[in-house]
């Protein structure tokens, strides 16, 4: 009986030991409230896929980083994609060059007539014309979070729904040329920012392709990321904007997705709402205290993967996964 006491003792802390470090276990994971399904997004694999695209370099129209990441893109979306298209366009920018430019389109279950779409612009801004020090406004820029950050996103949103078979069509578009419109020193009338959207809105529109709804990431990769009701996204598709708003702060994301109005944003989701007639919102990162409406980093060469926060990725991400889920 001695030697058994401190044995059974051993054992008993070791119990306890053990329920304790589950219950923080459980805590770390965030779980959210019962009722709603949470598939496993890996904020790790979505870091890794900004790194890639920003390793590149930028992604700039005519350059070899451009066709570089196009290559790189077509290739990760075809190991998770049931098809993958490039649509290639060449259109004018608002300075006379003409951008070679590609949207790249992954599509799940292209059979399917009921669809949705998931988007995110892949190139990245030409110069940083909103940086603090002039000598680097007509520096290209990483684009980290501006570009890279959906598209990261959308890539660890598609190798979790090829492990899942989703019931509903997805179309994932990566939209080129959004981000060559004119710097902040030119003062010219004209549609000059979203080139990539409004030439696959327009065909979408002539060739008769039709979906549900659609959610674009822009700016989804900032550690301190605010995401409002957009006004053009409340304006053209409110009931979107309500179900995805409704799923984060279920989720316990709700100081992300902050049940507010905020300026509207001239985005790639304008023209698929305006030309292809298809109701789409843009999660875009709005910070009411800066100057520009934008993050701190928008535009300048500070965009780049060190100030990419994995938690915000993985809190779009996750978000995401369950609104398809729970379709
Ligand atoms: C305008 O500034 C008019 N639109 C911003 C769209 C954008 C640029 N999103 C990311 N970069
Ligand atoms: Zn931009």
């Amino acid at each position: 009986m001695k030697k058994f006491f401190p044995a059974a003792a051993i054992i008993c802390v070791l119990i306890i030991i053990g329920i304790t470090s589950c219950e923080r276990k459980k805590d770390k994971r965030e779980k959210p409230a019962a009722g709603i399904e949470c598939p496993e997004f890996s904020a790790d694999s979505a870091f890794q896929y900004v790194k890639r695209q920003t390793d590149f370099g930028p992604r700039v129209p005519n350059t070899e980083a451009h066709a570089n990441c196009a290559a790189f893109l077509v290739a990760e979306l075809g190991r998770f994609c049931d098809t993958v298209e490039i649509e290639r366009f060449d259109v004018k920018a608002y300075d006379g060059t003409v951008l070679h430019s590609q949207n790249i389109i992954g599509r799940f279950a292209p059979e399917n007539e009921r669809r949705i779409i998931l988007a995110s612009h892949w190139d990245s801004r030409p110069f940083a014309d909103h940086d603090q020090n002039e000598a680097n406004r007509e520096k290209p820029i990483d684009g980290a979070n501006d570009g890279a950050s959906g598209v990261g996103v959308l890539l660890e949103v598609a190798r979790q729904l090829a492990a899942r078979n989703p019931k509903i069509g997805i179309d994932i578009i990566f939209f080129d040329a959004e981000d060559y419109g004119t710097p902040s020193s030119v003062d010219l009338p004209g549609d000059w920012w979203g080139l990539g959207s409004q030439h696959w809105a327009r065909q979408a529109a002539a060739t008769g392709y039709n979906a549900e709804f659609g959610i674009l990431l822009d700016m989804v990769g900032a550690s301190d990321a605010t995401f409002y009701h957009e006004s053009f996204s409340a304006y053209y598709a409110n009931d979107i904007v309500s179900k995805v708003w409704g799923t984060a702060n279920k989720l316990g994301y709700g100081q992300y997705f902050i049940n507010e109005s905020a300026h509207p944003i001239t985005d790639d989701h304008l023209y698929v709402n305006k030309y292809a007639n298809i109701k789409m919102i843009d999660i875009i990162h709005q910070d009411k205290k800066s100057g520009t409406g934008f993050p701190r980093v928008w535009h300048t060469l500070d965009d780049n993967i060190s100030n990419i926060d994995k938690n915000t990725l993985s809190v779009v991400g996750t978000t995401l996964l369950a609104v398809i889920e729970n379709l």
